[in-house]
Formats: C-alpha cells, structure tokens, sequence
C-alpha cells in the first residue's frame, strides 16, 4: 500500500521555446525531482503524437490554433504541433531525474483521438493501461505535478479520482496553459471530482 508521483508531461516542447509552450513550464523541473524521494513509486508520462495526429491545428485545413472541433468523441482544441514522434521537444526534460522513474507512459499515439489524461484517452473510455499498473503495484495514493495544470494534470487527477484513487495536485509543481479561463475551470472541477488542491 504506497503512494507514487505522477509527474506528467515535462517535456521540452511545453517549456518556454518549446511549440507548445508553458509559461514557466521549466521552473518545476528542480521541485519536481526534489519530490521523488517521497515517494514509493514515480511514473512520468510523455505526450507522444505522430505527425498526422488529429488534435493538431495544421492537419485541418484553415483551422486556426487553439481553436475547437467537434471529434467524435466530443469537442477538442487544436494545438500547434507538439510532441511529436522522435523530436527533441518530445523527449522528456534534460533536467528531469529520469533515472528514477519506475515507468515511463506515452499517450496520444493514436492518430485520431487526443490522450490528456494518463488513464484514459479523450473518449474517456480508451485505457492507457495506467490503472492496472497502479494496483497491480498497490498504489492507491496519487500525487500529480507537471504540465499543463489545466489540461493533461487536471484531466488526469480527475480520472484517478474518478477510479477510486487517493488524489492530489501539488500546484505549485504545475504550470497552467490558462486558454479561455481553463485554470480556473480546470480547479473547479478538480475540487468537485474529490481531488485535493495542495
Ligand atoms: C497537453 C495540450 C495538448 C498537456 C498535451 O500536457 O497538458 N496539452 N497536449
Ligand atoms: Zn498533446
């Protein structure tokens, strides 16, 4: 019975100069790692698309970034391209203590759907498999940092709450996209899910 650190998406291309980038994305790299020792288990994981992947803005003709269409699995924001397949701005952060991570989990590999949370892809349906690995190894306590808060770290801690697990955000170890009031919204609906806002 444990607890692991969630550390989602720090990678170079949501950090600044990156194609997707956070504002202050690479503040919580040293924060970050100073957590892990806390922790029974850590698990990062990696935004991953391939080049054709739906969610980015340059495969819809005319489509603007950062603006919504309708997916068959509900609405989605088109991103700049980001992460993608063997870039740099996909590897995770050089500063990162990527040694002690137990697994490592891609998601967003499949061309048509988007992968925010780490349990589901955007159908809220499709599993990454992040669950039965969390049993399996008895880890019911949760703790999420990383980027972005309002979208992957939000969508994510919801999901784990949702499941049944212990969940927590440490804010200060996120940076916030804040799109159209998306930090906000994103907090609401952490606090209504059961997720602790630490
Ligand atoms: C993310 C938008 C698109 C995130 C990933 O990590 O929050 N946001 N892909
Ligand atoms: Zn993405």
């Amino acid at each position: 019975m444990g607890k692991a650190l969630i550390v989602i998406d720090m990678q170079p291309d949501f950090c600044p100069g990156g194609r997707l980038a956070v504002a202050g994305g690479d503040e919580i790299v040293a924060p970050i790692n100073d957590l892990m020792a806390d922790f029974d288990a850590v698990v990062l994981t990696q935004d991953w698309h391939p080049p054709d992947h739906a969610s980015f803005a340059e495969n819809h003709p005319g489509a603007a970034p950062f603006s919504m269409i309708d997916m068959p699995y509900g609405p989605q924001v088109l991103w700049p391209a980001h992460c993608v397949i063997g870039s740099e701005g996909a590897r995770l952060h050089p500063a990162l203590a990527v040694d002690c991570a137990d697994l490592i989990l891609r998601k967003g590999f499949r061309p048509q759907i988007d992968s925010y949370s780490a349990f589901f892809e955007n159908d809220h349906r499709t599993p990454t498999g992040l669950e039965g690995y969390l049993r399996a190894r008895d880890l019911p306590d949760l703790t999420f940092v990383g980027l972005a808060h309002d979208f992957c770290v939000a969508w994510s801690a919801i999901d784990a709450a949702k499941l049944g697990f212990r969940a927590t955000v440490i804010e200060a170890a996120t940076r916030a996209i804040d799109l159209n009031g998306s930090r906000e919204a994103a907090r609401a609906n952490m606090r209504k899910a059961g997720v602790e806002l630490a």
